[in-house]
């Protein structure tokens, strides 16, 4: 085969995570949980490679919350310090009540996350309730913020196929989908889950992997070698090797960047993550 006949490989979205809404500051004190840790985390993950962020807010008690002029406050100083793609979780923590969660798009990020179904979650149970997807997914569209579907199981992207078959395409108009991996009660972060998922995903998706704790590597090595985008950070993953602390998301955020490298796909450009996922420009933002 000739050189002229070999495709460039695409570049890797990488997406940080960086506090999600189970670890406790107490128990995680490297966790970023004030809005001056998170701005200082998410300029940093842009310097070695992150091209969205997704975000997880928590309160003076360092407690998760959903408070809608904290997350106006976080969007507006995400803007401001970096040009990261701004991800809000539409999941919350398991505690959050649905008309909470709906709430979030009016904070106005560029991107939110959709979740596709009902999971257990570890002792807990993370509802996603049909309905609740389906006005999720219109509210989102009406905002023009465009989701990311999250996907804990397989029978999940047969969910997302419903929905967009039912309901139409995201704004934007691409579908991006986010395999979270390893979750206790959800598909487990093997390669092999991985392959299946990837198989069932609708036509022309583009799709990131997770793999939560000590399935974050293999899942990482699975999504690069399939074409995959990775998200990683400290709302995954807490332990860098094992008996090895996390010691912060940047630690993540390298390895990420690092491996991309090696498999030749390497940190994909602002600039193209938002021209892949759809998100409106910089400067349509209010
Ligand atoms: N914290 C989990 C219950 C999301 O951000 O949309 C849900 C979650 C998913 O993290
Ligand atoms: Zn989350």
């Amino acid at each position: 085969m000739s050189p002229a006949a070999l495709t460039t490989p695409p570049s890797t979205l990488i997406t940080v995570a960086p506090t999600g809404a189970e670890s406790s500051k107490v128990d995680v004190p490297a966790l970023p949980v004030t809005l001056d840790e998170l701005v200082s985390t998410a300029r940093d993950a842009e310097a070695i490679g992150a091209a969205v962020i997704h975000v997880h807010i928590r309160d003076a008690e360092a407690r998760p919350t959903l408070d809608l002029g904290l997350l106006q406050d976080t969007v507006a100083a995400l803007r401001e310090t970096t040009s990261l793609v701004i991800q809000l979780s539409t999941g919350g923590a398991v505690t959050d009540p649905e008309q909470d969660r709906l709430r979030v798009v009016e904070a106005a990020p560029d991107a939110a996350s959709c979740t596709m179904g009902t999971v257990n979650f570890g002792r807990d149970v993370f509802l996603n309730r049909w309905d609740f997807i389906v006005e999720l997914h219109n509210r989102m569209r009406d905002a023009q913020v465009v989701p990311e579907y999250e996907i804990f199981d397989l029978g999940q992207l047969t969910t997302l196929q419903r929905l967009l078959d039912n309901h139409g395409l995201p704004y934007g108009e691409h579908v991006h989908v986010d395999l979270v991996m390893g979750v206790r009660g959800g598909m487990p972060g093997t390669a092999h889950a991985l392959v299946a998922a990837v198989g069932v995903l609708p036509p022309g998706a583009s799709f990131a992997a997770t793999g939560v704790g000590r399935s974050s590597i293999p899942v990482m090595l699975a999504a690069l070698s399939t074409g995959g985008h990775l998200r990683v950070g400290m709302e995954d993953t807490l332990t860098y090797s094992p008996e090895e602390p996390v010691r912060d998301n940047a630690q993540l955020v390298a390895r990420a960047a690092g491996l991309a490298k090696i498999a030749q796909r390497p940190p994909m450009s602002i600039p193209d993550a938002r021209s892949l996922l759809g998100v409106r420009p910089p400067a349509a933002v209010a």
